[in-house]
């Protein structure tokens, strides 16, 4: 039925959304309760991050049972409420499906530890080169090896994150049966589909040593490879079974090898998250940053859009520092936050908003370290230190990109703990709470939420914007444009990413300005994005 294409849907991070009892954790009462919210912003759909039980290493993308709810967020009980309330509203379901590893403390990894257990090789178990070293030479997603030593079974075990996390062997054709059986149990109970992490990476072909890289030494071996391609239309299946829906996290993906996951005639997800746009202010890893450039972006958005039937769009989650201060400008924080949202909107496939997106958050204003929870932060710190790169530059490194700037909690008020609880919140809330929350910005006409939802409307009542074909324009040093055609009728969006003013050729009848204007002349003030219709003709002579 494909009710995906057409819908918009919002990135639940459950433990910063809404406490309701107290403890200063986000839960699933508090989510029921902002569902009337969900609805008024227009959502077809909430993926939410893990809430299964876990000892949460790391937030839950840690599993130790995939058929119970983690305590701190609520009971079974609550969950079923949610997908019933939620569907009640018009509002699916989705969640995150985090195959690739369980925690060492899921059943499977405690009993496989026995080597006569019929969990024995769930999981990579190796010996190591017999004088010590280490089974091979890989790294791992949060910096280091990518192996530890168990002293019950003396092997050491694979894991490509945290070593709580033990990479699961689907070379034993046992634990894709139990992936099956879990999804089935989900599928059940009501949910539209899954949201699968590091879903490119969950067969590793052999362990044999890779070449050495700057990050995922050992990646050959495991990324996208046929055998994972295998899983994936095997778990196609069960999804057919239930007509339910797939967004696979691909990582270090190409378009060519997202096609091949995605592709309509694969038979495998019906879209992935990629990376490359993310990777734009940044050199070889995310802790290098660098300035970020318009352009390298716009013509990556564009290559995506033209090499892709459909993408999954999206600017922000929760492994991202928030999009304004990254894309956008400070300065023009409520300007920028507009124009994002409008490419976000506009652009072809299915677009993710990230909880606190809709409002223009910014991040942490974190001082220390200690204030820090995110256990990638937490290695890198680590790993850092061990070569004495001084603390201050470790600071530098880590405030800026550190995934917990995605996770402060949601700003519902300005007032005490932005609403958030009425405890004390396991993670600082941003002090801009009383300029950037929704309580104020639901009253402001002008505001980046009000912007969200008259966009989140525009796109429903135009088949255009849903559903169009991708044209590029421009893509300049501050200007990007483009065109969504369908059947004869086209939009065209102008966006300048600047401080400062642009020019551009195109016209058109004014459909929306994030600027206060009637008609557009072809001249654009700093961040502004607009959207024109029927006469948007290009200029050829100004040259694409
Ligand atoms: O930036 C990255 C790669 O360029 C990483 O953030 C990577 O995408 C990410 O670590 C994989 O993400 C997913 O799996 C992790 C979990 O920590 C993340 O929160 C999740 O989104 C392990 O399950
Ligand atoms: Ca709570």
């Amino acid at each position: 039925m494909e009710w995906w294409k057409d819908a918009i849907i919002y990135q639940i991070y459950p433990r910063s959304f809404q406490d309701s009892n107290g403890d200063g954790i986000g839960d699933i009462p508090g989510i029921i309760s902002r569902l009337g919210y969900l609805e008024e912003l227009g959502v077809d759909a909430i993926w939410l991050s893990p809430v299964y039980r876990s000892p949460n290493v790391d937030n839950g993308y840690d599993i130790s049972d995939y058929r119970a709810i983690n305590p701190e967020y609520g009971t079974m009980e609550d969950m079923e409420r949610l997908i019933r309330e939620a569907r009640r509203r018009d509002i699916r379901v989705i969640m995150d499906l985090v195959i690739n590893h369980t925690s060492t403390e899921h059943p499977w990894f405690q009993r496989g530890r026995e080597r006569n257990s019929p969990y024995s090789s769930y999981y990579y178990w190796s010996r190591g080169d017999g004088d010590g070293g280490l089974p091979n030479n890989w790294t791992g997603f949060f910096g280091g090896d990518c192996w530890e030593f168990d002293v019950e079974r003396c092997e050491y075990y694979l894991h490509l994150f945290s070593k709580e996390q033990a990479d699961l062997n689907y070379h034993n054709p046992a634990v894709l049966e139990e992936v099956k059986d879990i999804m089935r149990f989900w599928l059940d109970k009501g949910v539209a589909g899954f949201r699968c992490d590091v879903v490119n990476v969950l067969w590793k072909e052999s362990l044999a040593s890779g070449k050495k890289r700057a990050v995922l030494t050992g990646m050959e071996q495991y990324l996208s490879q046929e055998g994972n391609h295998e899983i994936l239309r095997q778990l196609r299946r069960v999804l057919d079974e239930y007509d339910a829906f797939a967004v696979g996290e691909a990582v270090f993906v190409t378009p060519d090898m997202a096609r091949d996951l995605c592709g309509e005639d694969r038979r495998e997800l019906d879209m992935v998250f990629s990376f490359e746009h993310m990777e734009c202010d940044q050199y070889l890893v995310k802790w290098l940053k660098r300035k970020f450039r318009p352009q390298v972006f716009f013509e990556c958005l564009s290559r995506w859009q033209q090499e892709l039937d459909w993408n999954a769009l999206y600017l922000e989650n929760h492994d991202q520092p928030r999009s304004i201060p990254r894309f956008g400008s400070k300065k023009y924080w409520k300007k920028s936050g507009k124009l994002l949202a409008t490419l976000l909107l506009t652009l072809r496939g299915t677009p993710f908003i990230y909880q606190g997106e809709e409002i223009g958050m910014t991040g942490f204003d974190f001082a220390r370290m200690r204030q820090v929870n995110d256990v990638e932060s937490r290695n890198v710190n680590r790993i850092l230190a061990k070569f004495r790169v001084p603390a201050k530059l470790r600071w530098r490194v880590i405030s800026r990109t550190s995934r917990d700037n995605a996770r402060t909690p949601f700003q519902w008020t300005g007032g005490q703990q932005a609403g958030f609880t009425t405890g004390r919140p396991w993670l600082g809330v941003n002090h801009n709470c009383t300029k950037v929350n929704l309580a104020d910005e639901r009253r402001d006409p002008d505001s980046i939420w009000s912007w969200y939802r008259e966009l989140l409307a525009l796109r429903k009542s135009s088949g255009v914007l849903r559903r169009g074909d991708f044209v590029l324009l421009e893509a300049g040093k501050q200007v990007f444009a483009y065109r969504r055609e369908l059947k004869g009728e086209s939009l065209t969006i102008v966006l300048n990413f600047s401080d400062r003013p642009a020019q551009s050729p195109l016209r058109g009848t004014l459909v929306r300005s994030s600027c206060p204007r009637r008609s557009f002349n072809g001249s654009l003030q700093p961040w502004e994005a607009v959207i024109l219709e029927e006469e948007g003709v290009y200029d050829e002579s100004a040259g694409v």
